[in-house]
């Protein structure tokens, strides 16, 4: 696929993107797609891989979403499950104490926050509490995922994994991994959109690391253009992932100069959104790209 001629003043004209003048309608909020934007991670729980514990008390949790949409971010994303590798599943009652305190705090704030949640109960709650987007590691495939979803003005991220967290890094296996996640995405936008999700309130994502071997993982990022070909906007989740830590030998606290590359390889090869643990710095990264991009 050919990219389209630059317009003058249009940011990031060498995007590749079949959706640069589309938008992301994220309840009250509308989100333009015209340069790759930053979700902010704020997990609420004691065992995340990379934050976890840090956040765990609500205030600091509120108080780090705050000082992560000062420094960038245009979304949050406020977590009250690990899905680490290996993580065991929260209870709906732990997970709703964790996430709706911090939502509350946030919700009428300057940025949409989406919830990342795979419980619809949860979702459900959550929609009714002022967030603005689900993002599911399921991508609704959950008993009534699908119509809590609908039923709001909410955006939603579908996720590709393969397996559950608990096994999923034991032995991912595909015969064309670029190929099966992107139908598997392609099938579920299709699902979300017949149980009447607008395609404008939907973003897919590959799962970095959920299911995946280093070897797939890199696959997706060198292909993330054909999964961005289907038209949907497409997230990307690196941020401190383990696949760093193998290439760089470092520890999750030391992954940030990789988590900033990796985001600038994903937002060049067309994705819309990076999920992302250091604002600021991929923030910059962004900016000094956005900078050479426009003519
Ligand atoms: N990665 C994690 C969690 N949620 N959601 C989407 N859409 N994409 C991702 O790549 C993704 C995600 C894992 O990262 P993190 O939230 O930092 O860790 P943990 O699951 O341990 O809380």
């Amino acid at each position: 696929m050919t990219t389209p001629p630059p317009r003058s003043g249009t940011p990031y004209s060498f995007l590749f993107t079949p959706h640069r003048e589309a938008v992301l309608r994220c309840g009250r909020y509308t989100l333009r797609l015209n340069r790759p934007l930053i979700m902010g991670v704020v997990n609420v729980t004691p065992d995340s891989f990379s934050d976890g514990g840090h956040y765990a008390d609500c205030q600091r949790a509120i108080e780090r979403a705050r000082a992560l949409v000062d420094e960038g971010a245009d979304i949050l994303d406020i977590g009250g499950e690990s899905t680490r590798p290996g993580a065991q599943p929260v209870a709906l009652e732990e997970e709703r104490r964790r996430v709706l305190p911090v939502l509350d705090g946030l919700a009428s704030g300057s940025v949409p926050v989406s919830v990342d949640t795979r419980t619809p109960q949860l979702m459900l709650e959550a929609l009714a509490a002022g967030a603005s987007m689900i993002n599911d590691i399921n991508a609704l495939e959950a008993d009534d995922a699908l119509r809590i979803v609908a039923a709001s003005e909410a955006a939603v991220c579908l996720m590709h994994k393969q397996g559950e967290p608990q096994t999923m890094q034991d032995h991912p296996a595909y015969d064309d991994v670029v190929e099966e996640v992107s139908a598997y995405l392609r099938d579920r936008a299709a699902a979300a959109i017949a149980a009447g999700i607008a395609r404008e309130r939907i973003v897919i994502d590959p799962g970095f690391g959920f299911g995946k071997t280093l070897e797939h993982n890199l696959e997706l990022l060198r292909s993330l253009d054909r999964i961005a070909a289907a038209g949907l906007p497409v997230l990307a989740g690196l941020s401190r992932k383990g696949m760093l830590g193998r290439l760089t030998g470092r520890e999750v606290s030391e992954r940030i100069y990789a988590s900033v590359a990796a985001a600038l390889i994903a937002a060049q090869k067309g994705a819309a959104i990076v999920r992302v643990h250091d604002v600021a710095a991929t923030r910059d990264a962004l900016r000094i790209w956005g900078a050479v991009a426009a003519r």
